[in-house]
């Protein structure tokens, strides 16, 4: 099936692949050849998709020997894989990485320049493969980054979705999702491989039988089944020569689709049993942090994980490879729940199909697999109901229960039958209904258990997982996230890293921590200028971006505010408003006059679940707030409000760089971690926030002369909650936000009419589940410090260059090295 076995050099055409030097001449040439003779068009007929296509599949040309001898060196070095398994892969656009990683982007640039095309307008015609929802599948994005240009052996296994996260717009101020059909124009940076396909079984039942050696087994008889199609992208390293593979399945009918209720032998059923199948990878669900338990969803996780362990244990080990020694040679890791199907998977292929031993599979089983828990919000931990479980994957659902009979019996024994614990730990919960707990079989099928901050394991270890913890407290473990300085700083920060390489020399782009080299360079006052010079050069190339995408006017010289993350209460956008409507009360109501106030530009980025109302009466509000201030003559100059739609990947790329100061205002003990916060600080915006997530390490490293702290901690958020918290209280009692809210509530920026506010305003004043009104004071209170800090712009650079130079840490080459140390042994 895979062709003849040759020595690996043969295998590769000679000149053909690998290229010498790279030459403008060269590339000129590919790059017409791609044109002329891949997309049959003449230079002069081309479109900009053309050439787009044309350009993509010339760079990757020159990955391709990489790719090839990455490939054949992992095969031949038995050593071990890290198979990272992720529902999502937040990869933002793959042009500028890729020329980025080859170095050849000013050959590029050079090459169209002499075909008469301006490299911009091609690279501003990819639509990026937004296949996340937001954090944790960027994170996923930055990881392979990270291993692929520290050359460790990974490849990443997904789920190749047709439609990612929706495209989002404005209709009269209210979001608005268009799908979001990334494959519409070509995808010039993936490789279909139909020939790999791997068939995947669902549904059915299962049955006992007495096998040859007279033991009781159960096999599972399948109702139905589809096939999943690899889709391979390169993962290329920093100038490494390292080309690592991302795999993505797609789902495709069989070709005798012997769904039973779809066999009644018609055309029109045959073609709607297709799209049934085909179904399974259309669309990735655009909730973040709050997973519907949905049958479609279960079916993508089980669809890839067992495509993807398939093709690790039959396609990519060696022929007869002994599974008794399958943790040497792979560690999976999971991240969050959506692939933990695999611990019962891998259980089944070892005891269904290899004829292992329960206890020996179960051995090999937790070896193979380690587990990243994203979240603390108890809404967010995935659960699936027996019955559903049970209707889709019967025999995953026996399984279930045998790890967790013996779990509970291990249980039983070390606490002398504790009752109440026994019933804490068991993986199925029985209330509201009969369900599987898929964090506490993560858990439990897992050699090892990690946040993502170092609070957020903490909290994880005390409050989400504490039997666990107690159980096993060297299971547990942290590793920081980070963000990958290749993407969020070289080429995001092109002027950055320029002013950087020029002071302490271009080690940093792969050894983040060098930036230390540039704290000296924050007492010089020449740096500190050519320092604010860029981040200027990037609030006008923002500007620039922002009135041609959006036709918005901002002013030049306002502090730039940003807020871009995912519409969340738990990250109070809503206080980010009040603070905005205070201050502009404050001028309208003469209460301050414009001379006094530091101008400032509000931005926004943010899409809410579609389903998640009072997120979308957020975003309702913040539009309308926008709207009427920025048309209010009375803080022109002085306060403007923008929120362009669709916040993505390629949007940050632009944003990042140049905000003055990043919000990162979550309720303490609700953030994970965050990354936003990570990439502002690394190119010099100042942050204001709590006391959470790694905002927690980021203000350690960076010092508190350095960051704006702000709000309750973690232990007084859960004491007031333990008192009884009433936000109608600080409502009453604080005049300035009752004026703020007061005026939301008023229709003042509503058309008058005040029933369009009412929801998000009485959700604050009885509610407030996120407790923004116990911190508004506190955060108002820190807003006019930075005001006043801003006012002194030179001193504010000073502390922008500090949070540059003392921010290394959060590169994700960092967190891929606590991984491999603490967790993956590779
Ligand atoms: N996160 Br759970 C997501 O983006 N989606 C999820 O479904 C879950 C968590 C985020 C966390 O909210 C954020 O704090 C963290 O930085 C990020 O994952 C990566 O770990």
């Amino acid at each position: 099936r895979v062709g003849p076995t040759l020595p690996v050099l043969s295998d590769i055409a000679t000149g053909a692949v690998q290229s010498p030097t790279p030459t403008v001449e060269r590339f000129v040439n590919h790059f017409l050849r791609e044109l002329n003779f891949g997309q049959g068009v003449l230079l002069s007929r081309s479109t900009i998709n053309d050439q787009y296509i044309a350009l993509a599949k010339t760079v990757r040309k020159y990955m391709m020997a990489d790719w090839l001898d990455t490939g054949a060196k992992r095969r031949e070095g038995g050593t071990k894989t890290v198979g990272y398994l992720s529902a999502e892969y937040l990869l933002g656009r793959q042009l500028s990485n890729a020329l980025l990683a080859t170095d050849l982007q000013d050959i590029a640039a050079d090459a169209l320049r002499e075909c008469g095309i301006d490299i911009a307008d091609l690279r501003a015609q990819e639509i990026e493969p937004g296949l996340g929802n937001g954090g944790l599948g960027r994170l996923a994005a930055c990881f392979i980054d990270s291993l692929a240009t520290m050359d460790v052996p990974c490849i990443g296994y997904g789920i190749r979705y047709e439609y990612g996260i929706f495209r989002q717009t404005f209709e009269d101020n209210r979001q608005v999702e268009v799908p979001d059909s990334w494959l519409s124009l070509g995808s010039p940076w993936e490789f279909p491989h139909p020939e790999r396909q791997v068939r995947v079984d669902f549904g059915g039942r299962t049955e006992q039988y007495t096998d040859d050696e007279g033991r009781e087994r159960s096999r599972w008889i399948p109702g139905w089944n589809v096939l999943g199609i690899p889709y391979h992208q390169m993962v290329p390293g920093f100038r490494n020569h390292t080309v690592n593979t991302l795999r993505l399945w797609s789902a495709k009918a069989t070709q005798a689709f012997d769904l039973q209720i779809f066999n009644s032998g018609d055309y029109a059923e045959a073609v709607r049993a297709q799209t049934f199948a085909e179904n399974i990878s259309k669309v990735l669900y655009p909730e973040d942090s709050t997973p519907q338990g949905k049958e479609l969803r279960l079916q993508q996780q089980y669809f890839f994980v067992a495509c993807s362990l398939h093709d690790f244990i039959e396609n990519t080990l060696p022929q007869d490879f002994d599974l008794h020694h399958l943790p040497e040679r792979i560690v999976f890791q999971l991240n969050d729940t959506h692939p933990v199907i695999a611990i019962p998977e891998l259980m089944r292929i070892l005891v269904d199909i290899k004829g292992f031993d329960w206890d020996d599979a179960w051995d090999i089983t937790r070896q193979c697999f380690a587990y990243t828990c994203h979240t603390l919000l108890p809404e967010a931990l995935e659960v699936w109901s027996v019955e559903l479980m049970g209707k889709l994957l019967p025999r995953h659902l026996e399984i279930i229960y045998r790890i967790n009979k013996n779990f509970l019996e291990e249980v039983a024994e070390a606490f002398a039958g504790d009752e109440m614990r026994i019933r804490r730990m068991s993986i199925i919960s029985e209330h509201p209904e009969r369900s599987v707990r898929m964090a506490y079989l993560a858990t439990i099928g897992s050699s090892k258990v990690n946040g993502v901050a170092e609070l957020h394991s903490q909290l994880l270890r005390d409050k989400v997982l504490p039997d666990f913890s107690g159980y096993w407290p060297d299971k547990f473990t942290n590793v920081t996230n980070g963000v990958t300085p290749r993407r969020f700083v070289f080429l995001a920060n092109r002027k950055l890293s320029d002013l950087v390489t020029d002071a302490i020399g271009d080690g940093w782009v792969t050894d983040l921590e060098q930036f230390k080299k540039l704290e000296p360079f924050a007492d010089d006052p020449n740096f500190r200028q050519q320092f604010a010079q860029v981040k200027q050069a990037n609030k006008e190339r923002l500007y620039n971006l922002l009135k041609a995408r959006d036709g918005l006017d901002l002013p030049r010289d306002a502090m730039l505010d940003v807020m871009v993350k995912r519409l969340h209460e738990y990250k109070r956008q809503s206080l980010k408003l009040l603070h905005i409507v205070s201050m502009y009360d404050g001028i309208i109501s003469g209460r301050v006059s414009t001379e006094s106030v530091v101008p400032r530009t509000f931005v926004f980025g943010a899409k809410a679940a579609p389903g998640y109302h009072i997120a979308k009466e957020t975003i309702f509000l913040i539009n309308s707030v926008a709207q009427t201030i920025n048309a209010d003559e009375r803080v022109k100059n002085v306060m403007s409000v923008a929120f362009p739609a669709n916040y993505n990947v390629t949007l940050a790329e632009k944003l990042i760089p140049a905000a003055d100061l990043s919000e990162q205002i979550s309720l303490a003990g609700k953030e994970a971690s965050g990354t936003g916060n990570m990439k502002f600080a690394l190119n010099g915006a100042l942050t204001i926030g709590t006391d959470d997530g790694a905002n927690v390490e980021i203000r350690e490293l960076v010092g508190d002369d350095n960051f704006f702290l702000f709000g309750m901690d973690e232990p007084q958020v859960e004491e007031l909650r333990a008192k009884g918290y009433d936000p109608e209280s600080y409502y009453q009692s604080n005049e300035n936000l009752r004026a703020t809210i007061d005026l939301l509530a008023s229709g003042h920026f509503t058309g008058g009419d005040r029933r369009l506010a009412a929801q998000f305003v009485d959700n604050l004043r009885t509610q407030d589940p996120f407790m923004a009104l116990a911190d508004y004071q506190s955060y108002l209170d820190a807003q006019a410090r930075v005001d006043e800090a801003y006012r002194d712009s030179d001193a504010w650079t000073r502390m922008a260059i500090l949070n540059v130079a003392r921010t290394g840490f959060f590169s994700s080459d960092r967190s891929m090295r606590d991984y491999r140390e603490r967790i993956w042994n590779v």
